[in-house]
């Protein structure tokens, strides 16, 4: 389905872009899209500082011109414009359930990984946070981060050896946060989760055999 009004700003290597690039490939829909490269600061344009106040990707740029910012603000308005198929929840439980486990998933899981790849490699200096603003590295902090990444697992284990998918019964929003999270601990920390972790690999398997995860 072609949404030709609409417009994605994002960019190729950064995880937060993929889940948006997921639930839009979930959702069988075709937003036409700007690539930034983060790697000259093309974030920091005028042009785009424009569209983002905040020099983040992605954002969703509607007909009329407004930004959205933000990846659960931009699922939360193509789930409401094409609600086929349901990734946000079809009832008041499901819709904050699964709200619920995808900020867990975010805050416990991605924040952790991001917090030790930022305040770690060479390339992050200065940078340690996204954003307008420029924030120094705190080296004491990746170990920290890691450990947060090694309990996360744990965490994510338990919960996956007792729910089929991350916020219950049917995959959602929330295993496109945790799928993109494991993947980027991955290819940027090389942090891979233990394989001594047998909800989460049977998890993943499924979740990583959607014909959207390789986007
Ligand atoms: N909370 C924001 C986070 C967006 C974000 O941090 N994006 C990263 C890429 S994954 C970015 O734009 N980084 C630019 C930079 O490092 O300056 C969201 O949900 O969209």
């Amino acid at each position: 389905m072609s949404t030709s009004t609409m417009k994605i700003y994002q960019a190729v290597g950064s995880p937060n872009s993929r889940r948006v690039r997921i639930f839009i490939a979930e959702k069988g829909i075709d937003i036409p899209t700007t690539n930034l490269d983060l790697s000259t600061k093309e974030q920091f344009s005028d042009t785009y500082s424009a569209i983002n106040s905040r020099n983040v990707v992605p954002t969703l740029v509607l007909e009329d011109g407004t930004s959205i910012g933000e990846v659960p603000a931009i699922c939360r308005y193509l789930e409401e414009m094409y609600p086929d198929p349901v990734l946000l929840g079809s009832n008041s439980r499901d819709k904050v359930l699964i709200g619920m486990w995808d900020r867990r998933m975010e805050q416990e899981g991605f924040a952790a990984v991001m917090d030790a790849v930022r305040n770690s490699l060479a390339g992050m200096k200065g940078r340690a946070l996204t954003g307008p603003h420029f924030y120094d590295q705190i080296p004491a902090m990746v170990d920290r981060s890691k450990l947060r990444v090694t309990n996360f697992y744990s965490d994510l284990d338990k919960r996956l050896s007792e729910s089929p998918f991350v916020a219950g019964a049917g995959f959602s929003i929330a295993d496109i946060t945790t799928m993109c999270t494991l993947d980027f601990a991955q290819r940027a920390l090389q942090m891979p989760f233990a394989q001594t972790h047998g909800a989460i690999k049977a998890w993943y398997d499924i979740v990583s055999a959607r014909p959207s995860s390789s986007l």
